[in-house]
């Protein structure tokens, strides 16, 4: 036991768990333990919006396995975190989400920047910590960062102002940190079993491979079963694109060739995912979910087993020691699929090759509504084609976020990776604005690669203040702006299903790289082709220098394939004054 301030015991808490980086903006409610971050060899990171700070939060939990930490003031400031924190929950992240709250004296009299702070968040975080004595400041604090990592994602540490100050005799916990295994011994065998007897197996690569540092196993699982391996759904950096198994992703925007395979699979391995419905909506007009094959499904998370798919077995395992584990049981058997083997390799080739060549061809949309835009847009440039060319030239350390929107959607075919913790998308939670705080968040954790945000032009000026604590703080990335002058994946809609009324799609834009330039950091208008692959190359290299660039790419009106058209259907009207409206 020392004698310390519960601010210093605190600060003591979050030394003892390794962090070194925390996002937020100032408050007079945790000023005291601020004082002293600097002193703890810890960094505080001033951004322009509280939902910044939780998303920079998210992105470097994401990029590094470790806990992404932000702090805000008691009230609006800790509000505008809740956006950013669901986003978190749903991308498991380990994010300590830090709300000091009002002070307990005037708790419940309606004073100064007080709501309750603990209901707010209690559907979107992991666990909740609330310091109800000083005295417990270290307990507390150590355990929602246990917590976070115990249970994958957010944690709330929620703390009384007057709480700081004082003293007390406090031992700093260490931290408890429980490993999650491979799963149980009998569902690993039946699963070794359904595996040997398999006739064409896949693998689905969930975001468990990455989390789990469970890649390598991974591969070594699929090349012993000559399986081909598909991302689940915005995952695409869960199995090295350049490897001949690897299939792409599916769901939205994703792969023909891994929506083919799979199709014809009699074992379908789901690994470190949960399946999520959105994630396996039938694309392309291809109903591809094996309803018929037999499913083995890993989760660290037991509850997410069987829950969205029909599963033959459950693992609850960590999906890098349940691969190993499978590997294990594997290794010296007498495999059925071995049979047919130089056949699937040839099939799984065969099929790449030929969704490669068709996006190849693939230079813009060809419904009616996309082809007039492309004629009114005859400056701009296809979407798809400038997707391709960023593609060519995203660097192989590169990190990519990506928000929600239809051309950053439609990036899912030509996003590829070799190294896990590579893709950050905006995950089910699919929020507007999330792509560039995360790549800023990113790059505070791994300075060493460069960080990309894809973001449409209507989910930047949702986030683009968040150039300043890029200029302010020197993190530089790179930023990646659709400007098609719409919110396109929202008037797509409008286009499908409400006879092209346009209420509140339209989108009349500044100029992106003028208002980059402004702020102290680089922007560039591209708007040719030829343009795009060197335009990246040269802002990802100036991150080295520093600089962090903003390119603005004009593109035409085009839009590709809805999210859903599952969740919409015609309009109905009785009333006469809106007879018209159909
Ligand atoms: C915070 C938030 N608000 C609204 C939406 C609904 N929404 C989904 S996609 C989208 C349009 C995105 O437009 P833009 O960023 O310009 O990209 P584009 O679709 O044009 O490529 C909107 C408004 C959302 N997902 N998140
Ligand atoms: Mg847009």
């Amino acid at each position: 036991m020392t004698r310390m301030t519960p601010s210093e015991a605190f600060v003591e808490t979050l030394v003892a768990n390794g962090v070194t980086d925390i996002f937020g903006i100032v408050g007079s409610a945790c000023m005291d333990a601020l004082d002293i971050l600097p002193g703890a060899g810890i960094r505080y990171i001033p951004t322009v919006h509280e939902q910044g700070a939780g998303h920079m939060a998210d992105g470097y939990g994401r990029v590094s396995g470790r806990h992404g930490v932000c702090i805000a003031q008691n009230g609006p400031g800790v509000t505008n975190f809740v956006t950013a924190i669901a986003a978190a929950y749903w991308a498991h992240t380990p994010v300590v989400c830090i709300t000091p709250e009002s002070g307990t004296l005037t708790t419940g009299l309606g004073g100064f920047q007080e709501t309750n702070q603990l209901p707010i968040f209690s559907e979107i975080t992991k666990y909740q910590g609330h310091v109800n004595n000083p005295l417990r400041m270290a307990e507390i604090t150590a355990r929602c960062f246990d917590r976070a990592k115990l249970k994958m994602g957010p944690t709330q540490l929620n703390i009384p102002r007057d709480y700081f100050y004082g003293d007390g005799d406090f031992d700093i916990p260490d931290p408890i940190r429980v490993e999650h295994g491979p799963g149980g011994e009998d569902s690993l065998d039946k699963a070794a079993d359904i595996l040997a007897a398999a006739q064409f197996p896949v693998i689905v690569s969930g975001g468990g491979v990455i989390m789990s540092d469970g890649a390598d196993a991974c591969i070594e699982l699929a090349e012993l079963l000559g399986a081909p391996v598909v991302n689940s759904y915005l995952h695409n950096d869960s199995f090295p694109a350049s490897h001949p198994l690897w299939c792409g992703p599916l769901g939205y925007q994703g792969s023909k060739a891994g929506m083919q395979l799979i199709s014809g699979a009699d074992v379908v391995l789901a690994l470190g995912t949960r399946l999520g419905p959105f994630g396996t909506l039938p694309q392309h007009g291809i109903d591809y979910w094996p309803k018929d094959a037999t499913t083995i499904q890993v989760d660290a998370d037991a509850e997410m087993i069987g829950l969205v798919k029909n599963v033959s077995v459950g693992i609850n395992g960590d999906a890098h020691a349940a691969s190993r584990a499978l590997l294990a049981r594997l290794r010296n058997r007498d495999l059925k699929c071995h049979d047919n083997r130089d056949e699937r390799l040839s099939q799984i080739e065969a099929v790449k090759a030929e969704w490669e060549s068709e996006l190849d061809d693939w230079h813009h949309e060809k419904d009616p509504y996309s082809l007039d835009m492309i004629k009114e847009d005859a400056d701009r440039m296809h979407p798809r084609q400038m997707l391709r060319e960023l593609e060519k030239a995203i660097p192989e350390d590169g990190i990519v976020s990506t928000d929600i929107g239809n051309i950053c959607s439609i990036a899912n075919s030509y996003l590829r990776f070799e190294k896990p913790r590579s893709m950050l998308a905006a995950m089910s939670f699919g929020n507007c604005g999330y792509a560039f705080p995360v790549a800023i968040g990113a790059k505070v954790a791994r300075p060493d690669r460069p960080a990309i945000a894809y973001v449409g032009d209507g989910a930047w000026c949702m986030s683009f203040g968040e150039i300043l604590t890029c200029v302010r703080e020197n993190i530089p990335v790179t930023a990646v702006v659709f400007n098609n002058g719409q919110w396109g994946a929202e008037k797509k809609n409008q286009v499908d299903f409400y006879n092209h009324r346009f209420v509140g799609t339209n989108l009349d834009n500044p100029s992106f790289a003028a208002i980059a330039k402004v702020m102290g950091a680089e922007g560039h208008v591209i708007d040719n082709l030829s343009d795009v692959g060197p335009a990246l190359d040269e802002a990802c290299k100036a991150q080295a220098d520093g600089k962090t660039t903003v390119l603005e790419m004009m593109v035409t009106r085009e839009l590709g394939d809805p999210f859903r058209r599952d969740a919409l259907s015609m309009p109905v009207r009785y009333l006469d004054k809106y007879k018209k409206y159909v």
